[in-house]
Formats: C-alpha cells, sequence, structure tokens
C-alpha cells in the first residue's frame, strides 16, 4: 500500500493497480447456467418477441416484486419512455436534476418539457415540498428517482400527486431489491421503471421493467413495446419496438438467480469501505440500506473540500491515475446539459443542493468484481490523499475549488 506522496501514480509512482478497477463492472458469474440457456434457445429457435424465457423473467420479477404486472423492455430508458406514454402524461413533468441524463431525455424524446426540482441533501432524492411549488397548470405528473436505491419519498410524493392529480412514475433504474421499510420498490405510484444494463445489480445485458399494479398501464406499455400489435395482426394503436430479447432474458434469468449474492458482496464492500474510511476527515460514505432493505450497489462519496483541503475532483484524478476508475455521477446536473441549459430558466434554475452535490460527490467501485484487499488497497489510496491535500494541491498546481454551484467541466 502507498504511504507517501511520491509514490502516487499522479507523480513518479506506477500505478497501485495493474488493471482498471471500474464502477459497475459485471461480475461474470453464471455463465454455463446462462450458456445452457442459450443452448435452449437455440434448440428452440425462438429469440425474441413474448419467447418463454421473457414470460418466465416477468412472471420471476412480478412474484419477486410483489406486483401485479411486469412488463420486460429492451433497455431502461425505453421503458421510461413507454411508461411515459402509457400514463400519458403531457405538457410539463417534474423531477430532479440530480439523475442520470436518460430520465430527462426520455421525458424530452416524449415531446414532454422536464421541469427539473432540487433534492434533499442527506437523500439526494426529489424533496415533495419543494416539488409542490413547481406545479402549473400545465404539469401532468412527478418523475422520482430512487438514486442510488434509496427510496425517492414514496408516500410524500404520493401526497403531493393526489392533491394535485397527477401522475406518479418512479425512476427505478438503480433500486431493485430495495425497499422503504418493508414495502419494496416495485408498488410505488403509478408505475415502476428498472434498468438491466450490464452495470446494474441485476442484469440482461441490456433490458428493462415496467413494474405496476394499474392493469391499463399494463396493457398500454405491452402495446406499445410491441408496434401497438394486440394480437398476431391486429394493431390497435401506434407504438415502438422496445422488446427484449431472449437472449436478454436469458441473462436476466440467470442474473436474478445470482442476485441475493450480489447484494451480499455488494454489503460487503459497503461495509469495509465504511469501516476504512471512517473518520477521514472530508470524506462522508454515504448511508445505505438505512430506510429498509438496499441493494448496495453504488458507493458514494461525498468530498467535503472545506475540511482536507482534498475536492472531489482532485480525488478522481488521484485515483483514476491510479487505474481506479471512480465516477463523478450525475456532474453537472441535467439542467446543465443541452438543450436544457439553454432554456430559458434552467441553466439557471435555483438548484444549490444540486449543484452542490455534483460537484462533491464519487463513486467508487464495488461488487464481486472488486476484492476486498482492492478495497482496503482504495481507501489507504483515499487516505494518503486527503491527509496531505495541501501539499498534493501544491505540488500538482491545482487551485482551490470552485464555490458550490459553479461546476466547471461536464464530462
Ligand atoms: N435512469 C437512471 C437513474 C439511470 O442511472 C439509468 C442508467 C437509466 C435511467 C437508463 O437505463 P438504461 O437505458 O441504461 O437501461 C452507465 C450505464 O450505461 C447506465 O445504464 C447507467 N444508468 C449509468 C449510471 O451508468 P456510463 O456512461 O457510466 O457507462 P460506461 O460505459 O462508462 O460504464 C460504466 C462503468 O462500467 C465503466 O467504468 C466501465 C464498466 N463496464 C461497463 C460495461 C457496459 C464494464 O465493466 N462492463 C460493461 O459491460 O452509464
Amino acid at each position: 500500500m502507498k504511504a507517501r506522496l511520491d509514490e502516487l501514480a499522479v507523480f513518479t509512482g506506477s500505478p497501485e493497480f495493474a488493471a482498471p478497477l471500474h464502477v459497475g463492472r459485471p461480475s461474470g458469474d453464471g455463465v454455463e447456467a446462462f450458456v445452457a440457456r442459450v443452448r435452449d434457445a437455440f434448440a428452440r429457435r425462438w429469440f425474441s418477441n413474448d419467447g418463454p424465457y421473457v414470460q418466465d423473467l416477468e412472471e420471476r420479477l412480478a412474484a419477486r416484486l410483489d406486483v401485479r404486472h411486469c412488463v420486460t423492455t429492451c433497455n431502461g430508458t425505453a421503458g421510461l419512455e413507454i411508461a411515459i406514454r402509457a400514463l400519458e402524461l403531457t405538457g410539463e413533468v417534474i423531477l430532479p436534476a440530480f439523475t442520470f441524463v436518460a430520465t430527462a431525455h426520455a421525458l424530452e424524446w416524449m415531446g414532454i418539457t422536464p421541469v427539473f426540482c432540487d433534492v434533499d441533501p442527506a437523500t439526494h432524492n426529489l424533496d415533495a415540498a419543494q416539488v409542490e411549488a413547481l406545479i402549473t397548470p400545465r404539469t401532468s405528473g412527478i418523475v422520482g428517482v430512487h438514486l442510488w436505491g434509496r427510496p425517492c419519498d414514496p408516500d410524500g410524493l404520493a401526497a403531493v400527486a393526489a392533491r394535485h392529480s397527477l401522475r406518479l412514475l418512479f425512476d427505478a433504474a438503480h433500486a431493485f431489491g430495495c425497499a422503504q421499510g418493508d414495502r419494496l420498490v416495485g408498488g410505488f405510484g403509478d408505475a415502476e421503471v428498472f434498468s438491466f444494463h450490464a452495470t446494474k445489480v441485476l442484469t440482461s445485458f441490456e433490458g428493462g421493467a415496467i413494474a405496476t399494479n394499474d392493469d391499463g398501464v399494463a396493457a398500454r406499455a405491452r402495446l406499445f413495446r410491441s408496434f401497438g400489435f394486440a394480437d398476431y395482426d391486429r394493431v390497435e394503436s401506434p407504438g415502438t419496438n422496445a422488446k427484449m430479447s431472449e437472449i436478454s432474458a436469458a441473462m436476466g434469468l440467470t442474473s436474478l438467480e445470482g442476485f441475493d449474492g450480489a447484494v451480499a458482496a455488494n454489503r460487503a464492500a459497503y461495509e469495509l469501505y465504511r469501516q476504512e474510511l471512517a473518520g477521514v476527515a472530508g470524506i462522508d460514505v454515504m448511508t445505505q440500506g438505512d430506510h429498509g432493505r438496499g441493494n448496495f450497489h453504488y458507493l458514494v462519496v461525498e468530498v467535503e473540500p472545506n475540511t482536507s483541503g482534498l475536492d472531489r475532483d482532485l480525488l478522481h484524478r488521484v485515483l483514476w491515475a491510479e487505474q481506479v476508475y471512480a465516477r463523478r455521477y450525475f456532474f453537472p446536473g441535467c439542467h446543465r446539459l443541452p438543450p436544457y441549459r439553454d432554456r430559458p430558466g434552467a441553466g439557471a434554475a435555483a438548484l444549490p443542493q444540486t449543484d452542490r452535490l455534483v460537484e462533491r460527490t464519487l463513486c467508487l467501485p464495488t461488487g464481486r468484481a472488486v476484492e476486498q484487499e482492492q478495497i482496503r488497497r482504495i481507501c489507504a489510496l483515499v487516505r494518503l490523499a486527503a491527509g496531505n491535500a495541501g501539499e498534493l494541491r501544491r505540488r500538482l498546481g491545482v487551485t482551490p475549488a470552485a464555490a458550490p454551484g459553479q461546476p466547471r467541466r461536464e464530462r
């Protein structure tokens, strides 16, 4: 483990890791079970269009999530777009700016104006009181995002939606297997959309699912994801092609079998990170799972520049040189991305907590693909940087961090 600044790869040292460590690296588990399923699919010669693996996956997901319907899609973004149409959203929809850009783009793509709302600094999720203040006669819905797997105030947002007769959709891309108390994510609002991307805790390579207890929403989602076909040769509505393939469903089934093990590995990584980074000045590991059940998939730290002199971007630079590919999700905030930043009021929207968080959050590698010993070495690097931030900054010629609310550069 490195103990002196000189040993860092930003100076004269060689990288701590010979191969890169990623955020969201798939585990690679289950290859035999997956290949066996692929062989069966080849034997059946049924590769898409509501095949047996898709049906099996949908049934298992609905049972696991305890919802009436689970409609799989080719990815989470397409799932959001279909859910938006199935809920008949129009005009303006309120959502956080502190999210992956897909949440905003899905609305924009469907011809809806995203209206960005600030988040609660403790939970990183939408603040229901602030949502209410943004409602106009054009508002048709709210999209809450369960960021990092933490449920996004389902009761508070449901109360606001009910008071104003709005639809409530949740982007649950991060939150498979998470719960608020003993209520699982999947059954909140009018619908919830999961992502099963390669980097997610439950993966189908690419994929997603719309979970809902509303029969009408589920029926419309099924029509829309398959060209509007209600039957072999009966088109009932416009639609797109957002079907999940059998190969993806085979991976989804395989990943579902390994899901509890994946969560256990994430949890062990989370606990080790917390232990190794406890008491490090300026580094705060975000709590997971205190809301009920978590999947511990994202290991999020907040870097407080004023405490140690270390800022998030300096730590990011140090770690990348060591082949630790930490990620600055979700910099700089959707409101500062095109086309939203160019809209009157949007780029300059008063989102002080979002602007603060996009400057200080960093996701560190976790999951089965990262070993405990590697986590100890990552944490030693963080401690070295935090403990010597002034010297590090001086030697690298880095000026102090910009004040919160003034993002400096984009990904
Ligand atoms: N809503 C939210 C809140 C989301 O976070 C997302 C997706 C969506 C909606 C949309 O769901 P999908 O349409 O994607 O199903 C990644 C993922 O592509 C994206 O799914 C995810 N959120 C987002 C948070 O992260 P990038 O731009 O970071 O991807 P990339 O290629 O840099 O990969 C991330 C890391 O994983 C890298 O360090 C490399 C590693 N990796 C990646 C892949 C694909 C692997 O080790 N193996 C792999 O196969 O977006």
